[in-house]
């Protein structure tokens, strides 16, 4: 079965809208599963516990993570909602990715890639996520991240917890950045 439909619904409410089915999400992203389905069913949405195990197992990039005692799921990265994942600070690889569309690299080698409407930057660890992530927007460009000098000179990274190969940081200013070809 094809639960790309359901995945996006549960990334949109988890990330940016919950009060769009009435969820309620606490102050941390958490949100109680079994609610999380009655309202979504309500919505008209096919979802149950074993759909949303069917996403978690088999996507290829692991967006959502359950609380310790499984009764929670939230988001490992993308919000927009004003949520605290407490995250901790971590040392970056090396060089990071992001990928962006051709249209957007002059803006962002003038002001930086700036987080926009959600609450960090992404970055990928690897090339051809970039170019999929850029690609979303348009003729994708890559852009090469110098991460661990970024580190060294302040700035915080987090891994993000659901999906190792995306770290979140707040602000890239243009003087860290490259194009990759
Ligand atoms: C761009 C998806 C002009 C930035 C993805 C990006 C990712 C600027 C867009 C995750 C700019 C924001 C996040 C500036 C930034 N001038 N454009 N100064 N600064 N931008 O969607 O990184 O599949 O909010 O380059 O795969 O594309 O949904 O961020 O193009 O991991 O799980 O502004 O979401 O994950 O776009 O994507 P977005 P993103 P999922």
């Amino acid at each position: 079965m094809d639960l790309t439909a359901q995945s996006k619904f549960l990334s949109h409410v988890l990330r940016h809208h919950p009060e769009s089915i009435g969820l309620e999400v606490d102050n941390n992203g958490w949100a109680k599963i079994s609610e999380l389905v009655e309202k979504a069913q309500h919505n008209g949405k096919n979802i149950d516990r074993d759909i949303i195990r069917e996403i978690m197992q088999n996507s290829s990039k692991q967006r959502f993570i359950l609380s310790s005692d499984r009764k929670y799921i939230r988001a490992g990265y993308g919000h927009s909602i004003d949520v605290d994942l407490q995250l901790k600070p971590k040392d970056p690889p090396e060089n990071l990715y992001h990928g962006t569309a051709r249209n957007n690299v002059s803006s962002i080698f003038a002001d930086g890639i700036q987080a926009q409407s959600r609450n960090f930057v992404h970055l990928s660890t690897t090339i051809d996520e970039a170019r999929n992530v850029g690609g979303r927007h348009g003729k994708p460009q890559i852009l090469l991240v110098f991460s661990k000098r970024m580190s060294r000179e302040g700035y915080d990274f987090y891994q993000s917890e659901s999906e190792e190969s995306i770290w979140l940081t707040n602000f890239v200013p243009p003087e860290f950045l490259e194009t990759q070809s």
